[in-house]
């Protein structure tokens, strides 16, 4: 058995004999004294070594080696943490390969593209450490809210038959002597579940097959989605922005020193957010001198744009023109140019996107054939709503872009441990 006690915890516990370990973060070697930073995942402490056999293992240790100290803690008035570590024995567990790949903790920094090459070790560092801390917390928060009202986790199938956001952006995959591809999103599957156990979530992985190369679209990407069974767009916005203000609230809880190392203020928005129409956003925009035409879609650029006018952190795009949305959306009745659909902007950018679903086998066929999609390689899908299928509505979080909102990075690849894009496939 490893027994250490971490370092955040041995830290304060002074005057008691403990094991830590961790990796050597820089040593300084002086005439009759010599420091070790020793840093493990829950934080650092200066080992101050007197004694001269040890000192001559210090001389000897390198960046990121592994080491494993016991000794005990004392207040210290010069260490910067207040305390230091006074060995009794030091052991190297495992020597790191010098040079590194590059200078976790220099003053320079190190290209992002170095640094995704170099990803297990780059999640040493504060600042891309403070991201997964925070993106977990997210996770968490929002595994906890849904549980606690009654939403079950359910996992779909990666591998499917058929697109379900429209036929354009799939990898496609043999699957033996058939075609298959890789899930767009679990959309198709959380409507199956939710006409049955009502109110559903899950968190997946998704595989767009975009060509372009953004610093907000990746090509696998990770969902946290809903799906309500007696439910309408209205309903399901309403919990979109409680769980959102949610993670955000305890994102800023647990996560101050993580906050201030990525220098992020989170403005919680207000409840209820705003509602703006799709119709009112492009009129917006047109006022303001962009080049929009109803019908279009909003550029990154305007989305940010669209922020400023509406004023608000957080707000919703609604009523969107069925060319727009995807198969699946609930046209009005009134008008079946518009569908109940909507999207969720957040700190200037789309977060979010849901609807409210076709129920009505008849109606979705009809909407399939409008897209130019085949409803025949959707009879599974289809049919399920033809045995008493409740109205239903849902929608789907991108988790790597609420982690830029929520860490302020520019970057989405910042906010996937091992991004997939166009020319990253490795590591
Ligand atoms: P949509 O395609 O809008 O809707 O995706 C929902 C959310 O997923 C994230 N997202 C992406 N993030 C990074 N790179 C990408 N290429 C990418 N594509 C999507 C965004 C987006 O808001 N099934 C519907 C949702 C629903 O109606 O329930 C859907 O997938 O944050």
């Amino acid at each position: 058995m490893f027994e250490r006690t971490q370092i955040g915890k041995a830290r304060e516990s002074l005057d008691e004999s403990l094991t830590i370990a961790g990796w050597v973060k820089r040593t300084r070697v002086l005439r009759n004294i010599s420091f070790v930073i020793l840093r493990d995942v829950s934080g650092e402490i200066q080992v101050t070594v007197k004694d001269d056999e040890m000192r001559k293992a210090v001389e000897d240790l390198g960046r990121e080696d592994v080491i494993k100290v016991t000794g005990r803690t004392v207040s210290s008035e010069v260490a910067n943490t207040g305390v230091e570590f006074i060995p009794d024995s030091i052991e190297v567990v495992n020597k790191a390969k010098q040079p590194l790949p590059f200078d976790l903790f220099g003053q320079v920094k190190t290209e992002l593209d170095t640094r995704l090459n170099y990803r297990f070790m780059d999640f040493r560092t504060e600042h891309t450490s403070s991201i997964f801390k925070i993106q977990n917390v997210l996770l968490t928060a929002f595994r906890g809210f849904l549980t606690d009202r009654g939403y079950m986790e359910f996992q779909p199938p990666c591998v499917i038959a058929s697109a379900s956001e429209g036929g354009a952006d799939l990898f496609m995959l043999p699957y033996f002597e058939k075609q298959a591809y890789l899930a767009q999103s679990p959309q198709l599957y959380k409507q199956m579940c939710a006409i049955s156990f009502e109110k559903v979530y899950t968190i997946t992985p998704i595989w767009r097959a975009e060509k372009f190369n953004t610093p907000t679209h990746l090509n696998e990407v990770r969902q946290m989605d809903i799906e309500q069974a007696f439910a309408d767009d209205e309903t399901v916005m309403k919990v979109l922005e409680e769980i959102l203000v949610h993670m955000l609230v305890t994102v800023k809880e647990k996560c101050p020193n993580e906050l201030e190392i990525l220098g992020r203020e989170i403005v919680v928005p207000e409840l209820p957010f705003r509602h703006v129409t799709y119709t009112e956003s492009i009129e917006m925009l047109q006022d303001a001198g962009e080049e929009i035409a109803w019908g279009d879609d909003f550029s990154k650029p305007q989305e940010r744009k669209l922020t400023e006018l509406v004023g608000k952190e957080a707000f919703f795009i609604k009523d969107w023109p069925s060319v727009q949305k995807a198969f699946y959306a609930m046209p009005y009745e009134e008008n079946p140019d518009v569908v109940h659909a909507f999207d969720c902007i957040y700190s200037g950018i789309e977060i979010s996107s849901g609807t409210m679903r076709i129920h009505l086998p008849e109606l979705l066929r009809e909407q399939l054939r409008k897209k130019g999609l085949n409803p025949d390689n959707f009879t599974h899908y289809i049919e399920s709503f033809a045995y008493g299928a409740p109205p239903h509505a849902g929608w789907s979080i991108g988790l790597e872009r609420l982690t830029m909102t929520v860490t302020g990075m520019t970057n989405i690849r910042e906010c996937s441990m091992f991004p997939r894009d166009r020319d990253r496939l490795v590591p």
